[in-house]
């Protein structure tokens, strides 16, 4: 099997949770990923998880993503953030009691962003962790921003930040529909699925796109179009994957040939 230098794994919170129900993990299929991840014995890994159904409705709720307006959105800060790290130990739990070697990195208490983007990320803990062959895990949290006061991270940034900043050999990204499609196939059983997109075609899938229907704070399949384009243009490649399927994301981390959307990396001409 080929090593890879380094691999992001995204795990979207639409996959290890129900979006339609607040605080409602999906226990089985965080258990049958923990397995995949264990089968694969992928050195040199870094997982990222979403909010989904725990961190996305409190961020709505108490409107965190623009920031500190009211003395009463600290409270949502709080809980946003806490509920994360609900999220986070239950993934952590399948991860550790099959002996993966993961520890979790909480996004608020090392990274700032400005106006919502990364600005600083005291990074040397979680480098020289990858040093020692352990697994980081991290996820989109509520963080401090310099200008907001507050806003919401999502684990999508995070993903393209750690690729672009680690220098990362490739991205995977787990979501609950089988890549990326002409049109959300969730509404359009019609939708075509891309399996290769260059990143001129992503840029153009992305006026196509719309809202997400679910509480999305940080804008679903759009959100992570944006995302994704900054890591693309460094030259790493994305596969997006339907994690919800057993074996996507193992075929993935093995570099097998798996149904989804690769996401070829290169400047635009
Ligand atoms: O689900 C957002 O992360 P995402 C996390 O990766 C919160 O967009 C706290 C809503």
């Amino acid at each position: 099997m080929k090593n890879y230098k380094l691999t992001i794994l995204k795990i979207g919170g639409s996959v290890i949770t129900d979006k339609n129900k607040e605080l409602q993990v999906r226990m089985p299929t965080v258990n049958r990923l923990a397995e995949e991840i264990k089968k694969a014995e992928v050195s040199n890994l870094i997982i990222v998880h979403g909010g989904g159904s725990f961190g996305h409705p409190l961020a709505q709720e108490y409107d965190l993503k623009g920031g500190l307006k009211n003395q009463v959105q600290k409270k949502g800060f709080s809980e946003t953030h806490h509920v994360m790290t609900v999220l986070n130990g239950l993934f952590m739990d399948a991860l550790i009691w099959r002996n993966i070697p993961a520890v979790s990195i909480t996004p608020s208490s090392c990274i700032m962003t400005e106006n919502g983007r990364i600005k600083t990320f005291e990074d040397k803990p979680l480098k020289k962790m990858l040093e020692m062959n352990f697994i980081p895990v991290l996820y989109g949290d509520a963080v401090l921003d310099l200008k907001l006061g507050f806003t919401i991270l999502s684990g999508d940034q995070l993903v393209s930040e750690l690729a672009v900043r680690f220098n990362a050999e490739r991205i995977i990204i787990g979501v609950d529909v089988d890549g990326l499609y002409d049109y959300d196939p969730k509404v359009n059983e019609n939708a075509k699925l891309f399996t290769c997109l260059t990143l001129k075609e992503l840029k153009n899938l992305r006026r196509k796109l719309t809202k997400p229907k679910t509480v999305d704070v940080t804008g679903g399949m759009l959100g992570k179009i944006n995302e994704i384009i900054t890591a693309a243009e460094k030259g790493i490649p994305v596969k997006i994957v339907n994690a919800t399927k057993p074996n996507y994301i193992y075929k993935a981390l093995k570099g097998e040939n798996v149904r989804g959307t690769l996401i070829e990396g290169g400047k635009i001409d």
